[in-house]
């Protein structure tokens, strides 16, 4: 667009870091960010910071340092419009500004604004340059996947040894990626509203599913994928039902007969029943969608082998973070990581781990495969946090 320049891109990305800063707190919102702008110096700036609170437009005018007359907004979403929701809209708010032009990262898939806001902008006079960035479509992943596709942004993840494996012998647990890895682990599950595994990580490995050395930002709901209905009574996840919700998806063969259901729900454990594809196969779109019910838009999968195949063969993620440790493991018997059906996308080294992402072309994803000069963006202002964006921003 020729309107619409080098600078105001920058400022655009500018505002991009910004809007991170909301990750898991604001969802099941968009993570929005607003840079106000005159004469080339930034005179204000916002961002969505909590579900419920304020939007990326009222912060940034609120924390102007001079009057917004005359100048340039730079907001990663279209500003809003609508009425019948928890705060003010903020195009009404931005023309009480008397600001000039408001340049627009992309439009809101929402359907209750989805060019509105951008109309009502222009028609009361304001310049709108919509740039339809794809740093700024990115940063809505979760938002989109939920309002547009109706299933929450699927993120899988695991750790493999250099030889490929994801345990030990037989299956046996191993601890396979390093110490940092796991705060990088904790750090995404806080941010997420639900982590799944399937059943038979639960009988392996009885994992709590809990985030633990991150201050949690939101509750995290614990899902198993349990066709027959086996979580046992005796789990950490049953035995911890006080510290989250647990959710078991099973068959409806299993809802209807099975003898556990009624000593599993009589703890608390919420139990729903998805159609299969076939016996011990539960029907993963029909899961996500029942997900997505649940108000979740960002799923945690941390699948065995062969729940990972199946999310791949559905088509059903996002993106695959793997954890590749130097450490070999060797024999067998020992199980093989599945294989990303993807271009990897980037990549960073955690203490001598490597993570590698990558980003399904079919899924929620926006803009061109990166290359080399895509980097790792970390944001916010905890320094010592490792922060991993849902967008990246090329680098400068
Ligand atoms: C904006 N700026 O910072 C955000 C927007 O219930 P509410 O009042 O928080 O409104 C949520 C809706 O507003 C959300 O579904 C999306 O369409 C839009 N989000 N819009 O102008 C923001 N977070
Ligand atoms: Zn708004």
């Amino acid at each position: 667009m020729a309107s619409v320049g080098t600078i105001d891109r920058d400022f655009l990305h500018q505002a991009v870091r910004l809007a991170m800063g909301g990750r898991g707190h604001v969802e099941p919102n968009p993570m929005v960010g607003c840079i106000l702008v005159k004469d080339g110096r930034v005179i204000g700036e916002g961002f969505h910071e909590r579900f419920g609170g304020p939007h990326a437009e009222p912060n940034a005018l609120g924390a102007c340092a001079e009057s917004p007359t005359g100048a340039t907004v730079y907001v990663t979403l279209e500003p809003c419009c609508h009425t019948n929701k928890k705060t003010p809209p903020c195009v009404p708010a931005l023309v009480a500004a008397n600001v000039a032009r408001v340049v627009v990262g992309c439009v809101d898939p929402n359907p209750q604004v989805s060019g509105r806001g951008i109309e009502q902008l222009r028609s009361a006079g304001v310049q709108v340059d919509l740039v339809e960035d794809d740093c700024c479509r990115q940063l809505l992943a979760p938002f989109v996947a939920a309002t547009v596709h109706r299933r929450p942004y699927v993120t899988l993840k695991w750790a493999q040894s250099a030889d490929g494996k994801v345990a030990g012998p037989g299956g046996k647990r191993v601890r396979i990626s390093n110490e940092a890895s796991h705060r990088v682990i904790h750090e995404v599950r806080s941010r997420c509203d639900a982590v799944l595994v399937g059943i038979g990580t639960v009988m392996a490995d009885d994992p709590l599913l809990t985030v633990r050395g991150v201050e949690p930002k939101r509750p995290l709901l614990r899902i198993v994928l349990d066709s027959d209905l086996r979580l046992p009574m005796h789990s950490q996840l049953v035995r911890t039902i006080d510290q989250g919700r647990v959710i078991d998806f099973c068959s409806k063969e299993a809802a209807e007969y099975s003898g556990t259901r009624a000593a599993l729900a009589s703890v608390g454990v919420e139990i729903h029943s998805v159609p299969s594809d076939r016996p011990g196969r539960l029907n993963l779109e029909n899961l996500l969608s029942q997900i997505a019910r649940l108000g979740i838009t960002h799923l945690l999968v941390e699948p065995g082998p062969a729940l990972a195949q199946s999310f791949f063969a559905c088509g059903c993620w996002d993106r695959a973070w793997v954890f590749r440790s130097p450490k070999k493991i060797g024999g067998p018997t020992a199980p093989t990581a599945a294989e990303p059906p993807a271009n990897a996308v980037a990549q960073t080294t955690i203490d001598g781990d490597v993570l590698t992402e990558y980003l399904n072309p079919n899924g929620i994803y926006f803009g061109p495969f990166p290359s080399a000069d895509f980097t790792w963006v970390e944001a916010g202002s905890g320094k010592s946090e490792f922060r991993i964006p849902e967008t990246r921003i090329k680098s400068e």
